[in-house]
């Protein structure tokens, strides 16, 4: 199977580099995935920094087409533009402080209060938000809470929510989209390891079989020459525009040999994603292209928690902030085999507001690697993860929508 499997690839990644009109596969994907550090709480404390990024370091892309006309284009996106980053302060100038997005924040469901200083050290407001926690409104960080520049702005909860992937991300009034496209965004995985009997049978060890993928949709300015300049606020269509994931373009990560937990975020502020698992690599095409060989995902948790079973996927919905967990069985493949995370713009739903006429295109590699050992591999999914009981009672089908007049 495995021969087999690289001759098909091969003969697929000829078609679409034909069709496509595109091809510097050699360079592509010759990035890093990186896996931002992790803050286990409750001592969390973080900087909102001004930083410089370069969001494709090996000049792995540079050439995609043009959909008004099909023309080739080639961009420079290998050079630092300003960004944002949240940074624990300990963690500021030395090797491994991120320069775009923020840590992981592993939350234990059972620690106590945690109060949660967070300084604005930009040249403007901000407000750091926690997407879909429970917590007091003055702790939620919304736009209501704008933390000054050169201020300390501490956010007191508790941990009360279900085991689920949420995000944090600036709430800021009107200006939202930018900060958050500039890099204001990170993932936090809410866990129970002592209560949740679910813990140990998934795949659990951050960095090596349990990774936070912030995908995100992204429109670059670029000067005269092509080379990139800035990051555009919001995601526009057309030439410029990429996906990448942990802030990187044209990224590979290295997993295991076994099951691997990815917990996807869509970190975009308008693109909704169609997000699949192929061994075809596809790259900033338009075209159609209906004989894709499509790799299972299993769906164990959305943004609410642990589905009812490992729900099998060839590709799913991510709508804006949307949080998806899926585990991807690498166990079936050789050293060195190579799966692409592709968004499918022509698998959207027509009435996608804001997703047409955007690239369908891979926006990372995952690249099976045997000598990358967890220390306790998953082999096997449980049969079942949570179960549901539909509320009681009538289900109403209207709702009354009450305004209220000063
Ligand atoms: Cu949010």
């Amino acid at each position: 199977m495995k021969a087999r499997f690289s001759v098909i690839f091969l003969l697929a990644l000829t078609l679409v580099c034909l069709s496509a009109q595109i091809c510097d596969a050699q360079k592509l994907f010759t990035n890093e995935v990186p896996v931002p550090y992790a803050i286990e709480g409750p001592d969390w404390r973080i900087d909102i920094i001004d930083t410089l990024h370069n969001f494709d370091p090996n000049g792995a892309v540079s050439t995609v087409i043009d959909q008004s006309n099909g023309d080739t284009m080639t961009f420079n996106l290998n050079a630092s533009v300003q960004a944002f980053a949240y940074n624990n302060p300990d963690s500021t100038n030395v090797p491994g402080a991120l320069t775009y997005a923020g840590p992981t924040f592993i939350a234990d469901r059972t620690n106590d209060k945690i109060d949660f200083p967070i300084t604005n050290k930009i040249d403007t407001l901000t407000t750091v938000h926690w997407h879909a926690l429970n917590l007091p409104a003055e702790s939620d960080g919304g736009p209501h809470q704008r933390i000054q520049k050169n201020q300390t702005w501490h956010s007191v909860f508790s941990i009360i929510d279900e085991v689920q992937t949420a995000w944090y991300h600036s709430h800021l009034m009107d200006f939202t989209t930018d900060q958050v496209t500039r890099g204001m965004a990170g993932v936090m995985y809410v866990q129970d390891p002592g209560n949740d009997p679910l813990y140990a049978q998934l795949p659990n060890e951050y960095g090596v079989n349990d990774f936070p993928l912030n995908i995100q949709a992204k429109s670059f300015l670029f000067d005269s020459n092509n080379k990139v300049t800035s990051i555009k606020a919001g995601e526009k269509p057309g030439p410029g525009s990429f996906g990448m994931v942990n802030g990187v373009l044209g990224g590979a990560l290295h997993v295991p040999s076994s099951m691997v937990r990815l917990r996807m975020l869509n970190g975009s502020t308008i693109k909704i994603l169609n997000i699949g698992l192929t061994r075809d690599l596809l790259y900033n095409y338009t075209t159609q292209n209906d004989s894709i060989h499509f790799d299972t995902m299993y769906l164990v948790a959305t943004g609410g928690g642990y589905v009812d079973y490992p729900r099998p996927f060839t590709n799913n919905l991510l709508s804006l902030g949307d949080r998806r967990e899926f585990v991807v069985d690498f166990g079936q493949y050789d050293h060195g085999d190579t799966l692409y995370l592709t968004h499918f713009d022509n698998k959207l739903p027509k009435d996608a507001k804001y997703s047409k006429h955007w690239y369908s295109s891979a926006m990372c590699a995952f690249v099976v690697d045997t000598t990358i050992h967890p220390e306790q591999p998953v082999t096997v999914l449980p049969a079942t993860l949570k179960s549901y009981e539909i509320a009681p009672g009538p289900i109403f089908k209207t709702r009354e929508k009450k305004t209220y007049s000063d």
